[in-house]
C-alpha cells in the first residue's frame, strides 16, 4: 500500500519523489510505502492551513463539533479493524491496541462535546455599568508532532481539542507509525472537515518536524516525545515566541509499602512495567519497595513475570509484543549492559529474543538498584524495571523524587496517611493510589512536572487551554469616561 501526504484537502505525492517504508515490528514485513514531505510540501501544508483558518475559526464551535461527532462514530464503527492495523503497525498486543483506538474515540467525543462549552468567565467590574468577561480564541496555525507509542490516541489527543477550538493544523506523525494518523485523517476528511483545516506531512523529525517548528506562520507547536527533542523545539520555537506544549519522558515510580496488598501491587507493577512492552511515557520503570517486604515481593514478581508470553500482538494469548524498531532494541540492550556494569543484579530477562523475526526483548527485572544508577534515572522505554529498597515512606518518596522527570507515579498502601502523604509529596503530574502508573483517562489533565514538560496539560479542559488564547473583554455601557483604579471610593 502506498500512502500519500494530505495537503489542502488532497492526497498528494511527495514533491521530491521520496518515500520510506513502514515495517511491522513483529514480523519485519513491509506494510506500506510512505511519501516523505519535502520542505516545499511542509510549506504548502502550512500555507493551506493558513488559508483555511479564517473560515474554520469563524464556523460556530457547535457546527465544528458535528464533524467531530461524525468522526467519533466512524472511529467506533471501525474500532476492530483499526485496532488490528494498529497492532500490525506498532506491535502492541491487540487488547491494548483496542484501548489505544478507544482513547481516540473517547477524546473525539469529549472534544466534540466541548463545542457547546468552550467556557469563558464573567466577573463583576469594579465600576458601575461595566461588564467583564473572557472568551477563548483559537491560536491560528498549529503544528502537531506525535510519537509512535500511541499511534492513534495521541494524534487524537492533539487534533480533536485543537480542531474544536478552531485552529488549522499541520500534523507530523512518527515515522514508525504514520498509517494510524493517515487513517484518522481520512476519517476526518470523510466526516466533512473542510479542506486545508488539517494537513498531514510525513518524514523525519529533524527535517519535517524542524520545518514545522521553523515556519513563521506556525503559532503553536504541540509535541510528545523525547526530552532531547522537546528541549530543541522549545528553544527553537521560543525564538519566534510560539506557544509550545511538551509532553516528554518519565521515570515513573511505584512505591510499595509494607502495608500494601501485595497481589494487587504485583499485578500493577507487571501491567505498568511490561504493558505496551514498557513503551509508555507513563510506564512503571522504578519500583521502590519497603525493605521489610522486598525479598518476598521480588520473588513473586519474578515468578509472575516469567509467565508472560512474548510474540505477535495479533495472537490473543500473547502478553508482550515487540519493541518498535532496531534502534530501540539496541538502546534497551545497551541499558541492560549499563545496569550490569553499574552493579545492579539481573533477576530476570536481559536478552534479545526471537520468537519471530522482529524486535523482541525479554521482560527484564533488575534488583539491587541504587537511585544514582543510570538505569534508575534515565528513560529506557522498554520492558525493563528496576527494584529499589527503602526503609520508610519518606525515604521512598525521596528516591521517587530524585530523578529529572515527573510524569506519573503510584503508591500501594492500605494506610490512608501514607496515601495522602504521597499525593502531597511526590513530584509528578499524576499520582495513582493502589493502581499502576498507567491508565490515564482522557477527561482529566495529563502531563508532568520538572523535565517532563513545560507546564501544559493535555486532556480534560486543560486540552482546551493548550489550544486556545484567552481574550479579556470589557464592555462599558455607562456612556461616560470611567477610570479603573481611579474612579473608586
Ligand atoms: C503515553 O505513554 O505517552 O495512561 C501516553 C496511559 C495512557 C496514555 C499514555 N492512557 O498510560
Amino acid at each position: 500500500m502506498e500512502y500519500k501526504l494530505f495537503i489542502n484537502g488532497e492526497w498528494v505525492e511527495s514533491s521530491a519523489g521520496e518515500s520510506f517504508d513502514d515495517i511491522n515490528p513483529a514480523t519485519l514485513e513491509k506494510i506500506g510505502k510512505i511519501h516523505k514531505a519535502s520542505d516545499e510540501d511542509v510549506k504548502s501544508a502550512v500555507d493551506s492551513a493558513e488559508d483555511a483558518f479564517d473560515s474554520w475559526s469563524g464556523t460556530p464551535a457547535p457546527q465544528r463539533a458535528k464533524i467531530l461527532f461524525r468522526a467519533a462514530r466512524m472511529l467506533e464503527e471501525r474500532k476492530e479493524e483499526l485496532s488490528h492495523l494498529l497492532t500490525v503497525e506498532m506491535g502492541k498486543v491487540l487488547k491494548e491496541a483496542r484501548g489505544d483506538v478507544q482513547e481516540a474515540i473517547d477524546m473525539t467525543y469529549y472534544a466534540a462535546g466541548e463545542g457547546r462549552r468552550l467556557f469563558g468567565e464573567t466577573t463583576p467590574s469594579e465600576l458601575p455599568e461595566k461588564f467583564c468577561m473572557t472568551l477563548r480564541r483559537p491560536i491560528g496555525v498549529v503544528g502537531l508532532i506525535t510519537p509512535w507509542n500511541f499511534p492513534i490516541a495521541i494524534p487524537a489527543w492533539k487534533i480533536m481539542p485543537a480542531l474544536i477550538a478552531g485552529n488549522a493544523l499541520v500534523l507530523k506523525p512518527a515515522s514508525d507509525t504514520p498509517i494510524m494518523s493517515i487513517e484518522l485523517v481520512k476519517i476526518l476528511e470523510k466526516a466533512g472537515l473542510p479542506k486545508g483545516v488539517l494537513n498531514l506531512v510525513m518524514g523525519e523529525g529533524s527535517k519535517v518536524g524542524g520545518a514545522i517548528v521553523h515556519n513563521k506562520k506556525i503559532r503553536a507547536v504541540s509535541f510528545t516525545g523525547s526530552l532531547e527533542t522537546g528541549k530543541w523545539i522549545m528553544s527553537e520555537a521560543g525564538k519566534d515566541m510560539k506557544k509550545v506544549s511538551l509532553e516528554l519522558g518519565g521515570k515513573n515510580p511505584v512505591i510499595v509499602m509494607d502495608d500494601a496488598n501485595l497481589d494487587l501491587a504485583i499485578d500493577g507493577v507487571i501491567w505498568g512495567a511490561f504493558g505496551t512492552t514498557g513503551q509508555r511515557c507513563t510506564a512503571a520503570s522504578r519500583v521502590i519497595v519497603h525493605e521489610k517486604i522486598l525479598p518476598a515481593f521480588q520473588k513473586r514478581l519474578v515468578e509472575r513475570t516469567k509467565k508472560l508470553r512474548l510474540g505477535n500482538g495479533l495472537d490473543e494469548a500473547v502478553d508482550v509484543g515487540p519493541v518498535i524498531n532496531s534502534s530501540q532494541l539496541q538502546k534497551i540492550a545497551k541499558y541492560v549492559e549499563t545496569g550490569k556494569n553499574e552493579g545492579a543484579k539481573l533477576a530476570l530477562g536481559g536478552k534479545t529474543v526471537k520468537p519471530l523475526p522482529g524486535y523482541f526483548f525479554e521482560p527484564t527485572i533488575f534488583t539491587g538498584v541504587a537511585p544514582d544508577m543510570r538505569i534508575a534515572r534515565e528513560e529506557i522505554f522498554g520492558p525493563v524495571v528496576s527494584l529499589l529498597g527503602a526503609g520508610n515512606l519518606d525515604e521512598a518518596i525521596h528516591i521517587a523524587n530524585s530523578v529529572e522527570y515527573g510524569l506519573s507515579s503510584s503508591i500501594y498502601t492500605e494506610n490512608i496517611k501514607n496515601a495522602f502523604k504521597a499525593i502531597e509529596k511526590i513530584e509528578a503530574g499524576i499520582t495513582y493510589i493502589n493502581a499502576s502508573t498507567i491508565g490515564a483517562e482522557i477527561h482529566l489533565p495529563f502531563g508532568g512536572v520538572k523535565s517532563t514538560g513545560n507546564g501544559t496539560r493535555e486532556g480534560g479542559t486543560t486540552a482546551i487551554d493548550e489550544f486556545t488564547e484567552i481574550k479579556t473583554v470589557y464592555v462599558d455601557y455607562s456612556g461616560k469616561l470611567q477610570k479603573a483604579q481611579i474612579d473608586i471610593e
